[in-house]
Order: C-alpha cells, then structure tokens, then sequence
C-alpha cells in the first residue's frame, strides 16, 4: 500500500466530510448532534492528549472535570458529585450500576419513553426492566408506575425518569410520580440527556415544566449531556446526589499514581472537561439561559408554522424537539432526505421529529416549511 502524506490524508478527509451533510447549510434536522464553535474544539483539543483517569499526572485537567461538575450540580440542585462521561449512553449505564450497587435491587422501572441506552444497560448489567405504557398525552402512567414500585419494593434498583424525551421532548412529571409516591423508599434517576441543559432555563417562565432535580428526595442520579447542545461530541455528565453514590464509581488501580480510577473506562481523554469547562465558562448561566430561551423559542415557530400548513404537530414544544404526523413517514422521509433535509424518524407511527440545535436558524425552518407546503400540494 503507497503511504499517504499527513498534508494528504487531512485533504482527503476534508473531502470526504464535505461529502456528509452540513450543520451550516441547515441540512442537518433530526439528529441530537451540534456544530461546536471553533473554540470548544480548540478547548478539547488543548487537553486532548490528557486523561481523566491519571489525575495526579494531569491535575488540572482532573480540575477541570471538577469545577464542571461543581456547576452542573448546582444548576441541578445538587452537592457536587458525579463525574463528565463519553456520552448520555455511558451516563444512563454508570447510573444504573451505582444504583444497582448501592440498592442491591435487580428491577429497572422506566416508562415505555425511555431512550434505548436504557434498555441496553439493564441487558449488560443483567437487571430486568419492567415498562410502563404512557397516556395519550404522552405523559407516562404515574398511577402504574407507583403501583409498580410498591410491587417490587426490596427489589428495585431504581424508577427511571426522562427529562426531554428522544421521540417528542417531553419533560416527564417526576415531580407528581414523588408527591404521588410518598411511602415507599425508591431511588429515580433522571435522564435528562437531552433537556437538562434547557429545562432549568425555561422552567423560571413556564412553571408547568416539571422538577427533576436533587430538589426531589428520591431522585439519586441526573444524566446532563453538553454535545447535545453546544459541546464537541464526546461531552456528558452523570450528577449524582452523595460521596457514597460516587465512590460506588470509583475503583482501586493500584498501578496508578493516585491508585484509583474513576468511571467505567480506563482512559479518558481531558479534552471533555476542558470543552465542557469551556462551554460553561464562557456562556455562563446567562449565555446558556440564551441559547436555550432562543432553541425553544425557534422551535415554537417551526411547530406554528407546520400547524398553519395544516400538519399535527403531537405536542407543543417545551423543548427544541418538533414532532410532527406525516400521511407516510417512509416516503416523506425519502423525499426530504433526496433535497438533504435529513429528518429522523420516531418510534411513533407516521411521525418526523426535527431537533432544533443551534444550527437551525429562522431561515432553515423557513425553508423547510416551504418545502412541506410544496410536498402537500403534489
Ligand atoms: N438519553 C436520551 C433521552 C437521548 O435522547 C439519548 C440520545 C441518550 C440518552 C444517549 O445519548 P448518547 O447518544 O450521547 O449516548 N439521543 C439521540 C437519539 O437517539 C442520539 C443521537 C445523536 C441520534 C446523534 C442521532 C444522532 O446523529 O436520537
């Protein structure tokens, strides 16, 4: 095989990626992804070659990780414990197996809604999921679900929650599920992968959206991910309520300067808490709040216009998730893909969801919503 110059490889590769859809041109609609601003990635790549896992080698990036996990946790409520992950699947598993750690339970309970790394993880970890139907309004069934946690009482591990769920956005009442649900012990962990970096911004204007956080008792572990909104992907955080529940995710390396390691993997390159911490500083509160008030704020229009065109949106936008019914999601899908306006599909039937990130500006809904009043016509 000739081998390929540096110079040539990188062209190649910018070559092959302009071949894939483009965030900036608005094609990208459905997926969760984000384009990070230049100096995230700069940020990422300043610690790139750094690891999580050697914290007494790379004590800053270690620090890092720490002040970001010290500012999620406030945002949620919370005492400062927890740890930045690869990624909201990796969040949901560490969670599951902290708490199956410290319950010694072997039931997940979760409502039918809940994302796929949520099944997947009671399958690596061995623990049965038991699910729970929702209502026709989406929202899961609460009265089921607290039925559920009397009956497995001893052998719950813990009641998974959504915050922002991946087919419609919805924001589900674990408020109402622990005031309904008062006694029984019983640990929630909250995914709120998607939503948690919006919810707590829009629930100071709109006091319908539910609470999720540390503020509830029962709830022990909180999924937070940044790449679904403004960070590089990989970018998460798994906020978790105590000391105990971390050290559950803290293991012996003997082998190690600091002669422990942290998380479910081994090496874990810094560059994730230097975009998240970058992210964080940057934008603060405020700038987040913006962005967030700003996602939603679009969404809403894209959701008002698709009505006026006649189409059913499913729910009203709390988040920046537009859910909408199609006559046939194949071939909608098909003829949306062919002008490169990817929208993805959902686990619902006949219905296309767009994931309004910040690259969904005025003009690419505008765009896509002309096209939709075309695809009507014919
Ligand atoms: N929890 C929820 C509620 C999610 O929606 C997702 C992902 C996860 C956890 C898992 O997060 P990671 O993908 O970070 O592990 N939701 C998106 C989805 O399934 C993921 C996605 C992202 C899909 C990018 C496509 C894509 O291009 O829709």
């Amino acid at each position: 095989m000739i081998s390929l110059s540096p110079d040539d490889v990188v062209k190649m590769l910018k070559v092959l990626r302009d071949m894939e859809p483009s965030y900036a041109k608005g094609e990208i609609l459905g997926s969760m992804t984000v384009d990070p601003p230049q100096y995230l990635v700069e940020a990422f790549k300043t610690f790139i070659n750094t690891n999580l896992n050697d914290l007494k080698l790379f004590r800053a990036a270690y620090e890092l990780e720490v002040e970001c996990i010290k500012w999620l946790s406030s945002l949620m409520h919370g005492d400062g414990y927890g740890l930045l992950t690869y990624g909201g699947s990796e969040s949901n598993l560490t969670a599951l197996y902290v708490l199956r750690e410290f319950t010694g339970g072997d039931v997940v309970l979760a409502p039918k809604t809940a994302h796929m790394s949520i099944r997947k993880s009671c399958k690596v970890l061995k623990m049965n999921l038991v699910e729970v139907g929702v209502k026709d309004d989406y929202i899961p069934n609460i009265d089921e679900l607290c039925d559920l946690i009397y009956r497995y009482d001893g052998r719950l591990t813990c009641v998974v929650m959504t915050a922002g769920t991946t087919d419609l956005g919805v924001i589900e009442p674990t408020d109402l599920l622990v005031s309904k649900c008062r006694d029984v012990k019983y640990a929630i962990h909250v995914d709120a992968a998607y939503g948690g970096l919006i919810a707590p911004f829009t629930a100071e204007l709109d006091p319908s959206i539910p609470i999720f956080d540390f503020r509830l008792s029962n709830v022990y572990s909180i999924t937070v991910d940044l790449h679904k909104i403004i960070a590089p992907v990989p970018c998460s955080a798994l906020l978790l309520r105590n000391k105990e529940l971390e050290e559950l995710i803290t293991f012996e390396a003997p082998y190690m300067p600091s002669g422990v390691n942290r998380s479910l993997l081994g090496t874990r390159s810094g560059g994730i808490a230097a975009a998240a911490w970058a992210a964080i500083k940057s934008l603060g509160i405020e700038g987040l709040k913006n962005l967030a008030l700003d996602l939603v704020s679009r969404a809403k229009y894209l959701s008002r216009s698709l009505t006026d065109l006649g189409i059913e949106v499913l729910i009203e936008p709390k988040l920046p998730i537009v859910t909408f019914r199609v006559s046939n999601k194949d071939r909608v899908m098909k003829q949306l893909w062919d002008l490169k306006m990817y929208v993805y599909p959902t686990s619902l039937p006949n219905s296309l969801r767009i994931v309004v990130g910040p690259h969904i500006t005025y003009e690419v809904i505008d765009r896509f919503v002309d096209v939709m009043a075309d695809l009507i016509k014919k």
